[in-house]
């Protein structure tokens, strides 16, 4: 039994995973984490299912060829030597992630600033938190979440904007709504163009024009200090600038937003009477031309009312990434240096001296998105990638993979065999993942818990930061990366925190930097600051106490702006993109999961009913949507949860698990001008129907190579793959073309049923099913999943299954998978229905009926919104 902590979100959940001998493990909540005293959400939960070595990388290799670590190690430092000497050192780069563990951070940031001599890193927190970062800095001196998690559970009215908490904090969506439970005087408001799950719990929902949240904050401000809502004392003694942002507060109009005006006052009653008010932000805020402002408009609104840094108040910046905190605590930005140091002269003169560099970045670097282009016009000349996959997650994505494609030094250290990213690679390095790394991360209440490894290193793969390590002692600099093990990273990360710092730095770990190995080993979860000799783990600026010269905050003066692209007659809609429940990011890891393919199991793209009339959409369809940069092809969904005029595209399908449902396609690159972080929640697009001839399902036990056709999609199924698919040929042309692949993989006698259906039964077994049709069946895979799960068909199922009936028809198991709902017992949509049918008018009698609902608890808000809306059409 092993205590260690969830890869997935920022809410960083402990885990016990207890290895079953067999490269496996029983993944259980850890009940002594104070994230999440022994919780899990559906993706930590499925976690065992994503252990397996199939898919992984695991040998070095240099062009397709598989190398031996000497070699690979050789060529890495080599070519960074040549180039440098040849170029200099901004010719080289690395794009690493918030998913290494800080002390591979530590080191890939140590190699490239301080002995490269160039600050030419940038991380995929870029993408992620890069305008917190900024709008924390411009406010508080430094880059300083200042609250805890008990504060939602404390706070008497909770503001989520731009959060679907729902779906992507499961976790802390439910420790909020169990207090909200215990205590119902609490008001939550969700700002979200969207009406997400997010909002079953909210008592107001302000479904704002996108992109318009610093109107909406500057009018609270204004509105606020006309009604006294003022902490006079707090603003005097410990802020500055409040006359400036009131000027732009009050010049700002509110029709902006949209909203209506009685939904406004409601919000800003609210927001005036609550003292203990948190407002918690992510993505809707970060991801915007305007991420800074809106960051800095929201914190105002704290600071005028000193809601900050004290139980159940604050403004509170929710990472996405389990270890996107430590990113920042190691200073692995381009434009930031270690232990939340920047590049002021003495920062650059006291890291130095530390590191005992030999050649020390002495200014920021390239960002993300400028970064990937200078790798485009051939200034970077060799770039090393590591734990992210940007030619999937980067806008104006296929421009990032033909950059790749033409730089004559592309490096990615890497888990898995294949990706986006990894394809696009010349020198490809494998790392250790998850179950088997080490090291610390932390989450985004400033708590660093230990990852543990429980299953052994498999192949070569190594840790990431041995691999940078062994690349600087060939460079020559092996004493300063003479590190035995991460233990003594940590100690060295954590000594450079308290290192010179006076606490003018927020950052002070300094109570562990002289821990011994056995201790790091044990090394129970705390809570940032720890300095040496001082109580650990408190709040920030409850009395003052910021980071700027003379310890004030600063009010920002925010002027509205617009998204940068606007919509015009050509490209009327809004693209807005986010997450689904059961997939993270690119999906390496939960794609191999076969109960979490079951929530979502397409690329899709929302729209409203009303936008899809006149495009001449229907449910089901597919559709193209394209842009300026691009285009991506889609499952269409209709739904009323957005506004007219908005569409919406999950993030997670890549080129390995669809033909073109990789949407970052068509996301355009604007960035924020002060964080350099992208638009991503806004591109002008249209989006028009593919006039498909045909749909099709494919279940197969052996991957099937697919001929050319406008739409497939891939996802896990138990013991089988499913493709989904379409196309615009003749059906017989495709029916001919695509039973030739599933043979092609799948050997046996090849039987043709009723209603397009085509089968594989070897020695009684169902090999594969092709099911072709001139409309979209989404049940299709439902129907064939029973019979794959059977050992031997009898003669009876076998007709059954090729006439077009049910398992169900011969009381077989029913709908497996396929638009599940509750991932934890694969309870499909059709089963909750059917339950409400007949009679369940609550959670509990809805669990009591199928299970949903009764493990992991991600797909309560669903549920609930399924109770709601039945309640509803029964009262009308
Ligand atoms: N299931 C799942 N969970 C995850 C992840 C995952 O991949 N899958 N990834 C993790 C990571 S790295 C991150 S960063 C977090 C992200 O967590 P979130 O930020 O909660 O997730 P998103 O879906 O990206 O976006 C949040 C919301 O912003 C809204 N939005 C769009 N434009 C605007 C706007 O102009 N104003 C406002 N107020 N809202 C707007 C969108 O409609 C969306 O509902 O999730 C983490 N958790
Ligand atoms: N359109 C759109 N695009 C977005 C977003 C959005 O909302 N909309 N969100 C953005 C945000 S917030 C984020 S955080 C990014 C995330 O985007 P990415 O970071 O690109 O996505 P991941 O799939 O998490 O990529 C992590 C990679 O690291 C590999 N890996 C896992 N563990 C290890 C390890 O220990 N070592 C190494 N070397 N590799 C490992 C995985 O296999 C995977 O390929 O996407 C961004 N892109
Ligand atoms: S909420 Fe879910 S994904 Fe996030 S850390 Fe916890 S178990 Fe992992
Ligand atoms: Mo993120």
């Amino acid at each position: 039994m092993v205590r260690t902590t969830c890869p997935y979100c920022g809410v960083g959940c402990g885990i016990v995973a207890t290895p079953d001998g067999r490269g496996g493990a029983t993944i259980a909540g850890d009940h002594d984490h104070p994230a999440n005293r022994g919780r899990l959400c559906s993706k930590g939960a499925a976690l065992g299912e994503t252990l397996s070595l199939e898919d992984r990388l695991l040998h070095p290799e240099i062009d397709g060829r598989r190398v031996s670590w000497e070699t690979a190690l050789d060529t890495v430092a080599g070519g960074f030597r040549d180039i440098i000497a040849e170029h200099g050192p901004d010719a080289v780069a690395f794009y690493v992630s918030g998913q290494l563990l800080t002390e591979d951070y530590y080191a890939a940031n140590k190699l490239i600033k301080g002995f490269l001599g160039t600050a030419n890193i940038d991380t995929n927190s870029r993408l992620c938190m890069a305008s917190s970062v900024a709008g924390h800095k411009r406010a508080f001196g430094s880059d300083t979440v200042p609250g805890l998690y008990e504060d939602f559970e404390l706070a008497d009215l909770v503001v989520l904007v731009g959060s679907n908490l729902a779906w992507c904090h499961p976790v802390l969506f439910q420790r909020l709504e169990a207090a909200k439970r215990a205590r119902p005087a609490m008001n939550v408001v969700v700002i979200d163009p969207r009406r997400t799950d997010t909002c079953e719990i909210a008592d107001l929902h302000l479904a704002l024009r996108p992109g318009s949240d610093v109107a909406l904050f500057n009018g609270l401000l204004a509105e606020l200090h006309r009604r006294g809502v003022t902490a006079k004392h707090y603003v005097d003694r410990h802020t500055q600038g409040l006359e400036g942002a009131l000027l732009a507060a009050r010049a700002t109009d509110l029709a902006q937003c949209d909203l209506p005006a009685a939904d406004v006052a409601t919000f800003v009653e609210w927001f005036a009477r609550a003292e203990k008010t948190v407002t918690l932000y992510s993505q809707g805020v970060n991801q915007s031309s305007a991420g800074v402002d809106k960051v800095n408009a929201i914190i105002n609104c704290h600071l005028l009312t000193g809601r900050i840094g004290r139980p159940g108040m604050g403004p509170f910046s929710i990472t996405g990434q389990p270890n996107a905190m430590g990113g920042r605590e190691v200073g692995a930005l381009s434009n930031t240096l270690a232990a939340h140091m920047d590049f002021a002269l003495e920062d650059v003169d006291r890291v130095g001296r530390f590191w005992q560099a030999t050649r020390m970045a002495n200014r920021p670097g390239l960002k993300a998105v400028e970064l990937f282009d200078a790798v485009k016009t051939g200034r970077i000349k060799a770039v090393w990638i590591m734990a992210t996959n940007p030619v999937a997650s980067l806008p104006d994505a296929d421009a990032v993979r033909a950059a790749l494609k033409t730089c004559e030094f592309s490096i990615v250290s890497e888990a898995v065999r294949a990706s986006d990213t990894v394809d696009a690679c010349r020198i490809r390095l494998p790392a250790l993942a998850w179950a088997e790394k080490d090291g610390t991360v932390t989450n985004s209440e400033r708590c660093i818990s230990r990852q543990r490894p429980f299953l052994p290193a498999p192949g070569e793969a190594r840790q990431d930061w041995w691999i940078v390590a062994e690349v600087a002692r060939r460079l020559g600099f092996g004493e300063a990366f003479a590190w035995t093990g991460v233990a003594d990273i940590f100690r060295e990360h954590a000594a450079l925190s308290t290192f010179e710092n006076d606490g003018r730095r927020d950052f002070d770990i300094g109570a562990h930097a002289a821990i011994d190995d056995a201790s790091y080993d044990k090394l129970s979860p705390f809570v940032w600051p720890a300095r040496a000799g001082s109580a650990a783990g408190s709040r920030f600026f409850a009395d003052g106490g910021f980071f700027h010269g003379d310890r004030r905050a600063r009010f920002i003066a925010t002027a509205p702006r617009a998204p940068m692209h606007a919509i015009d007659a050509e490209r009327p809609l809004r693209l807005n993109t986010g997450r689904v429940r059961d997939q993270w990011h690119t999906m390496t890891r939960t794609g191999k999961s076969v109960r979490l393919a079951g929530h979502r199991p397409e690329p899709l793209i929302e729209l409203h009913p009303d936008d899809a009339v006149v495009r001449g959409l229907v449910e089901g369809d597919i559709a193209e949507v394209s842009s300026a940069w691009g285009r991506a092809a889609l499952r269409v969904h209709l739904t009323d949860s957005l506004r007219t005029g908005d569409a919406f595209a999950p993030m997670h399908w890549t080129a390995q698990v669809s033909r073109a449902g990789a949407i970052n396609a068509a996301v355009n690159p604007a960035v924020d001008p002060i964080s350099g972080q992208p638009e991503l929640k806004h591109t002008p697009v249209e989006i028009r129907r593919l006039d498909m001839r045909w749909h099709g399902t494919i279940l197969a036990r052996r991957p099937v190579m697919l001929p050319e056709i406008a739409y497939w999609a891939r996802a896990r199924g138990a013991g089988y793959h499913a493709y989904l698919l379409a196309g615009e040929q003749p059906l017989a042309t495709a029916q001919q073309a695509l039973s030739a692949s599933v043979r092609a993989t799948n050997p046996g006698p090849w039987l043709l049923g009723e209603q397009g259906v085509g089968v594989v039964i070897a020695d009684g077994r169902l090999e594969a099913v092709l099911v072709l049709g001139p409309s979209h069946d989404e049940r299709a895979r439902d129907r064939f999943a029973p019979f794959m799960a059977m050992d031997r068909l009898s003669v009876e199922e076998r007709n059954v299954l090729l006439h077009g009936g049910n398992a169900a028809d011969r009381g077989g198991a029913g709908a497996v998978y396929g638009t599940s709902i509750c991932a934890c017992f694969g309870v499909s949509m059709a089963t909750v229905t059917a339950a409400i049918a007949k009679g369940a008018t609550s959670l509990a009698t809805l669990g009591a009926a199928t299970h949903a609902g009764t493990n992991c608890g991600s797909c309560r808000p669903e549920l609930r919104a399924l109770l709601r809306a039945a309640r509803l059409e029964k009262a009308a």
